[in-house]
């Protein structure tokens, strides 16, 4: 049997989970219809979604249908929760990317529609609540055209939009102007059609536009457009048919190597741990041993294969399938199982968190319990990236906004029974560097310490082009120990640049090494002060990075969201001032009829302000969407955020060591 893994993207509350609940109803698997208004659906399990009736978490279920496993995964559309969409795209066959039919293309439709075209993951579009009053199935299609892409032909016509009776019909080889549109978008990236079709159009089979649409869904080329409503089911049958008909769904390899990713961590009710795992090739069963991560291996000791809208105890998962494996003790998020696939992993896609809190338990005896909490929903949630600070033992956790905030909040409280608040939320800002710097260390030459020659040049690169490290001297002149040493001592030290924040693109150039190869005694004995280790690599690392670093100069940034803004057009008046207090600069203001667009930054920082002034400024009508968009120079002073942990010499102490010989020299 093929499989697909299918994905169901969208902007929050446009009917992602209600269209999941749909599906599993409309094949079959579930015989009622859940719903999440009434808290009572498959994918929205957590009591905590269930409460606020939104996603917080990714879930997968599953039915049958032509001879196809369609494994569905319900995403989040809150952008808090982006990081669940995230982890989920490295294992998706297809998605459905929702658009609601009344509100049309939302900032977050945008930014899943660039991310899964960059990916190129065919992607069917599924124009929902065409039942609701002010759905205009027209105008939305017109909005994902214009907004999204032009790449998309509408697959049915729908009546009766905004209403209870709206129905969708879908279109055959008799509607012309379906098959013209249909032949004018295929045409564009197939010459052979185009060839036939200017020959004699009328002569082109409907089977073989259906046969060339399949294919270059496939390829993500075109995005066939459905509509309907999750709430009546109209549409729904058109949609599953072609989600198994134009989708790729695929036979994997059963009998090769096994190749796998990990996407997600769960854990069991006894505390244990679970790794969702998405199978792209071969086959485990209960007992293998498997490599997972770069180094390890893992026994499996026992695995859930889903299914039929649920997960089943199984002996074994085959290529293609989503399995719960039990044994993986060590697996993280992104971690290959077997040989590495090519897809997946815990590559970025969206923007990182912006935002950061200090979680401060409510009991000073607690503060171990709240980490081992934390660290544990981490371990579901890696861009949380707890951490807690040497000196005054503060934990911290990095956030995409206030709702994650109040999620973590109650997770800690319902599922470990551990009570905290906040103190208020900061903004992570990013350090870049200014030059070139460079520094280096010789061993046994005041006032280095350690066994062990490092040189370090630093230079700034492009934005979004990450750290990379470079050899400028001889790979085979020191044991390739030392140099991994170097090497994670400097990505780990770039997470806190001078000023404290994180140096997010750097390249980074090892031009001195050296070290006192292995000494013994007449005894034989290993002499350790006499022979460098990775210790001395790993500890000289940040002390010559640090000061390349210093030399160099970094100037620090803080993250910027565009919003828009609508709002009654009387209220433009007291707003505008408003929102310069609040350090944002409208770049656009454009009227709508009795309401204004206004478009423009605001420091990332500001956003939670500028959600919690607006109704006071707008009569409660105003509505704000922000999204992060890039990162800019702090104007004033620069903030500091200062939790060294450069053991054993103390970072002043070595700078000013080091500032008193280059003045010298
Ligand atoms: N009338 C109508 N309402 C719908 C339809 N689909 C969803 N809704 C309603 O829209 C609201 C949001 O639906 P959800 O299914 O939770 O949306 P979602 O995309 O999963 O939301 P998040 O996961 O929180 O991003 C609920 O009140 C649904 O009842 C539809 O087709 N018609
Ligand atoms: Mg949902």
């Amino acid at each position: 049997m093929k499989t697909l893994n299918l994905g169901i993207l969208a902007h929050v509350d446009a009917g992602k989970t209600s269209l999941t609940e749909r599906l599993l109803y409309a094949v079959g698997v579930t015989d009622q219809l859940g719903s999440v208004d009434a808290g009572s659906t498959r994918t929205d399990s957590l009591t905590l979604e269930r409460r606020r009736g939104i996603t917080i978490r990714s879930a997968v279920v599953s039915f049958v249908r032509d001879d196809v496993t369609v494994n569905l995964i319900d995403t989040p559309g809150h952008p808090d929760f982006i990081a669940e969409v995230e982890r989920v795209l490295g294992v998706l066959d297809g998605a459905v990317l929702v658009v609601s039919a009344v509100e049309g293309v939302q900032p977050q439709t945008r930014v899943l529609m660039r991310t899964l075209r960059r990916l190129r993951i065919p992607t069917l579009i599924f124009m929902n609540k065409v039942d609701r009053a002010g759905a205009d199935p027209e105008r939305a299609l017109h909005a994902v055209a214009e907004k999204l892409t032009p790449a998309v032909v509408a697959m049915g016509a729908v009546r009766a939009a905004g209403t209870r009776q709206a129905r969708c019909t879908a279109y055959g080889p008799a509607d012309t102007v379906h098959t013209e549109r249909l032949l004018d978008l295929l045409a564009r990236h197939d010459d052979a059609l185009l060839a036939d079709w200017v020959q004699d159009g009328s002569a082109l089979p409907y089977s073989r536009l259906c046969r060339v649409l399949a294919g270059q869904t496939g390829r993500a080329l075109v995005h066939p457009v459905f509509a309907g409503s999750a709430i009546t089911g109209a549409g729904v049958d058109t949609l599953i048919s072609g989600i198994t008909g134009l989708l790729p769904a695929t036979r994997g390899d059963t009998d090769a190597p096994v190749s796998g990713t990990v996407f997600a961590i769960e854990r069991g009710p006894a505390g244990e741990k679970i790794a969702l795992v998405r199978l792209f090739a071969g086959t485990v069963r209960v007992r293998d041993r498997i490599p997972v991560g770069a180094s390890g291996t893992a026994l499996v000791t026992a695995l859930r294969v889903v299914a039929n809208g649920t997960d089943e105890a199984a002996s074994s998962v085959a290529a293609g399938r989503i399995a719960r494996l039990w044994g993986l003790t060590d697996a993280r998020i992104g971690d290959p199982v077997g040989v590495p696939p090519e897809r997946g992993g815990a590559d970025r896609h969206f923007a990182p968190p912006t935002l950061e809190t200090v979680v401060v338990p409510a009991h000073p005896a607690g503060r171990a319990a709240t980490h081992a909490a934390l660290s544990q929903l981490a371990e579901q949630d890696p861009l949380i990236n707890v951490r807690q600070d040497d000196r005054q033992h503060e934990i911290t956790v990095s956030l995409y906004g206030e709702v994650q905030k109040e999620v973590i909040q109650a997770t800690l409280a319902e599922d470990f029974g551990v009570a905290v608040t906040f103190q208020e939320t900061s903004t992570v800002h990013v350090e870049r560097l200014c030059d070139v710097g460079t520094a280096v260390e010789v061993i046994a030459v005041a006032p280095n310490p350690f066994l062990a020659t490092i040189g370090l040049r630093v230079a700034p690169t492009p934005t979004g082009a990450g750290v990379s490290f470079r050899l400028g001297v001889e790979l085979g002149s020191m044991p390739q120990a030392f140099f991994t040493a170097v090497e994670e001592t400097v990505r780990r030290t770039l997470r806190q640049g001078p000023h404290g924040w994180e140096i997010p693109d750097c390249e980074v150039t090892m031009t001195h090494a050296g070290y006192w190869a292995r000494q013994s005694h007449s005894h034989g004995t290993f002499d350790k002060s006499m022979s460098s280790t990775a210790g001395d690599f790993r500890n000289l690392t940040p002390l010559v990075l640090m000061a390349a670093l210093t030399r160099a100069g970094t100037r620090v940034h803080e993250p910027v969201h565009r919003f828009r803004l609508e709002v009654p057009g009387d209220v433009l008046g007291t707003l505008l001032p408003a929102l310069t207090r609040l350090d944002a600069m409208p770049t656009h203001t454009t009227g709508q009829g009795a309401s204004y667009l206004v478009e423009g930054e605001i420091s990332a920082g500001q956003v939670h302000a500028l959600e919690r002034r607006l109704p006071g400024l707008t009569r409660g009508e105003g509505v704000v969407e922000t999204q992060f968009d890039h990162y800019r120079p702090v104007r004033g002073p620069a903030p500091t955020r200062v939790r060294w942990d450069l053991n054993p010499l103390d970072r002043r102490e070595y700078l000013l060591a080091v500032a008193r010989r280059t003045g010298s020299r």
